[in-house]
């Protein structure tokens, strides 16, 4: 049994009240914070996916406990950010076209914020041509896409294709992830990078920004 049961059962119930209590007490017993998340609370989600996959909840049920993560998340997240330092660099972020998932986005853009870079969020269902005016606006150093569906991972190529026609691909670095993407579609794709979690999205961005 986990450390984390309590919370993890209250997250599948989508009971709120209770996951947020567990947190703060499991955060007031001075546990650790990645354990919080990684056993607590990611991989409660990977229980609600294969609870969805066999049909044992359904849409109503699957938002409840990722509202319910996202409260807890609210708690955790002023830790992981570390105020007054120095910007890594710029990275514009979203979950691409047609996609609604934002709490891997989320994750990686707090890991991503706790490391020093700036963060511009554009949020869920960003079209290619939205990355690439934003792009052309705020000149980020990296445009990182989300996707958490098979069928949305071509408005990846998508978005690299309207980065090249708006002239601005070749002055940015491209990072791409969540669950169905890999490394080989990265490759594909010509995206200069692929972070398989939120901590290794971080050791990927310093290192496509040269730095350690
Ligand atoms: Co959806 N959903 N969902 N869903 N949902 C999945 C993804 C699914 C795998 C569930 C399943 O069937 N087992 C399945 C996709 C199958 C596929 O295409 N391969 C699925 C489906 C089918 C659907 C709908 C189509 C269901 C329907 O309506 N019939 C629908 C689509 C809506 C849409 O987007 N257009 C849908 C809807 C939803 C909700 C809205 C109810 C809700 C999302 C709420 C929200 O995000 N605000 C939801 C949820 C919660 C899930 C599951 C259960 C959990 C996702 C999650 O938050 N995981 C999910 C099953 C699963 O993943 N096990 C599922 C926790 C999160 C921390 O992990 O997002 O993987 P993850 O992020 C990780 C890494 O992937 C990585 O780092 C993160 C942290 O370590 N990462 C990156 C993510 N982005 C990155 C970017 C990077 C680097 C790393 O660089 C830029």
């Amino acid at each position: 049994m986990s450390e984390f049961q309590a919370l993890s059962e209250a997250v599948l119930k989508g009971d709120i009240k209770t996951a947020v209590a567990e947190t703060q007490a499991a955060m007031d017993a001075g546990a650790n914070i990645q354990d919080i998340l990684d056993t607590g609370l990611i991989a409660t989600m990977d229980e609600v996916g294969d609870r969805f996959s066999k049909g044992i909840i359904f849409v109503p049920q699957m938002l409840r406990s990722a509202k319910t993560m996202q409260e807890c998340m609210k708690l955790i997240t002023p830790l992981f950010q570390k105020g007054g330092v120095t910007s890594k660099g710029k990275v514009l972020i979203g979950t691409v076209k047609g996609d609604l998932h934002d709490i891997g986005k989320n994750l990686v853009l707090m890991m991503m914020e706790g490391a020093g870079f700036t963060i511009t969020d554009l949020g869920v269902d960003v079209t290619p041509e939205k990355f690439a005016q934003k792009t052309q606006e705020i000149e980020p150093d990296i445009v990182a896409m989300s996707a958490l569906l098979s069928t949305t991972m071509p408005s990846m190529p998508l978005t690299i294709e309207a980065l090249q026609n708006a002239g601005v691909r070749d002055k940015v670095k491209i990072m791409i992830g969540g669950a169905p993407v890999t490394d080989k579609y990265a490759q594909e794709i010509k995206a200069d990078a692929y972070a398989s979690d939120a901590g290794s999205a971080v050791t990927k961005a310093k290192s496509l920004m040269g730095i350690s």
